[in-house]
């Protein structure tokens, strides 16, 4: 008896530390795939499974279902510096990306900054980019320097091309990797043919790893649907288009399922910055936030995530810590065994936690609010602090919300309490100075 004892601990022991040593074993060698789905301009209150009204969401409310959902998850106010945050996982006042780039601009992420795809090569994934780029169109900075092995899509917004009558731009060019086949597509067809792209891709490196980012030209303006979808929703063509979208995650998902990778794949869905145009039910919506794209109060910058992993993640949990675009880079190294650049500063943090526990601490309990490269707010757990122009000629207000209490950002309570106003702004201060102390420039061409 006396012997028997230590011996069961032991064999204990022993069993405890195989099964320790072999589950890292099997994550590292096969890391799971990975989807990226970003929308453009797609408000929080635009899938059905975070409130919409009157739109049919049926595959992106699956997700949710099969996954988690995010409240809390942080964009920034417009394109080009969200998608500079997410490929990077830095603000996009440290990598130097403004709010929207243009086809005149000379100047785009610089080359030498790495990407997702960039951190994920090294774990041997097959990568893809398809549609909107938005981080420079010039062949530098096109995703085939940025760690991406093919690309295809617009490489800007679909509204600055030969078709906007306010300016003059060149036509509205379709790339392939880094070579225009195309001008002045047919937009009614863009879902589709994004769609079909990532599908192949996917069929044709069903062995894996892949990491696929799809950040589709739709929901901004102008809008357009296929045949198919046109007309038939009750939102209009916002709706028809946000119909098709959901039909393109649809289609991945049967793609992923056909080839039995859906259990093997992580999926996540999310959007660029808050809805356009005025708040009509022809629009997106940001409910129950205040404030529309382009505006650092919640609504111009809080997106609807969702995130599927099965066996990692939950089925239909929901988690409301503070993360944003700034970690998507840290958590996809964190689950592909990968390493985030460790030579430079990186803003955003490994959410992998949150994953596996959506009740776990938070990663991080400060957000930047940037427009452009303002720095206009500033949260630190439960409050914020806004600090930004009024309106014309009213010069700054200073607002304090508790967002908890108030998502809607309805009570300033910034007379209220004083010392908490001074807290944040110091720490505003301080973040922000050191933003701009360590920045890097962005790449520029003749
Ligand atoms: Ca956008």
């Amino acid at each position: 008896m006396t012997r028997s004892i230590p011996a069961v601990i032991a064999i204990a022991a022993f069993l405890c530390l195989s099964l320790a040593a072999r589950s890292p074993a099997r994550a590292a060698d096969t890391p799971p795939n990975i989807v990226l789905i970003f929308i453009d301009d797609m408000g929080y209150a635009d899938v059905g499974c975070f409130g919409a009204d009157n739109l049919r969401t049926p595959h992106i409310d699956q997700l949710a279902a099969q996954g988690m959902r995010f409240t809390s998850y942080y964009a920034t106010p417009v394109c080009s510096m969200s998608r500079a945050s997410l490929m990077t996982g830095c603000y996009n006042a440290r990598v130097s990306i403004p709010g929207v780039l243009f086809p005149h601009d000379k100047i785009g992420l610089n080359p030498d900054e790495i990407t997702i795809a960039e951190v994920l090569k090294p774990r041997g994934y097959a990568t893809c980019a398809v549609g909107k780029w938005h981080l420079g169109w010039q062949e530098k900075f096109l995703p085939p320097h940025q760690g991406f092995d093919h690309y295809f899509g617009i490489p800007y917004s679909n509204d600055v091309g030969a078709g906007n009558t306010k300016r003059d731009f060149p036509p509205l060019p379709i790339v392939r990797d880094t070579d225009t086949i195309e001008t002045e597509p047919d937009q009614t067809q863009l879902t589709r043919r994004y769609t079909e792209e990532v599908v192949k891709f996917i069929t044709e490196h069903k062995d894996g790893p892949f990491f696929v980012y799809l950040p589709h030209t739709m929901v901004h303006k102008p809008l357009a649907a296929s045949e198919r979808f046109a007309g038939k929703s009750k939102r209009g063509l916002y709706g028809d288009a946000v119909e098709e979208i959901d039909w393109s995650v649809g289609q991945i998902m049967d793609t992923l399922d056909r080839l039995g990778l859906a259990d093997h794949t992580l999926v996540m869905f999310t959007s660029d910055n808050g809805p356009a145009g005025p708040d009509t039910p022809m629009n997106g919506s940001a409910k129950p936030f205040r404030g529309r794209k382009a505006s650092t109060y919640e609504g111009g910058v809080r997106e609807p995530t969702i995130v599927r992993w099965p066996g990692h993640v939950r089925p239909g949990t929901t988690c409301d810590r503070v993360i944003g675009n700034i970690d998507v880079l840290p958590t996809f190294a964190a689950v592909a065994g990968a390493q985030a650049p460790t030579d430079r500063v990186i803003d955003g943090r490994d959410f992998s936690s949150l994953l596996a526990d959506p009740n776990a601490p938070p990663v991080r309990n400060v957000h930047l609010y940037y427009r452009g490269f303002d720095l206009e707010a500033i949260r630190v757990g439960d409050f914020k602090l806004r600090i930004a122009a009024a309106g014309k000629g009213k010069g700054k207000s200073v607002e304090l919300f508790n967002l908890v209490d108030d998502p809607g950002e309805s009570h300033n309570l910034a007379k209220q309490m004083p010392d908490k106003v001074a807290e944040l702004r110091a720490e505003m201060d301080k973040r922000g100075a050191e933003v701009e102390a360590n920045k890097r420039p962005p790449g520029k061409v003749d």
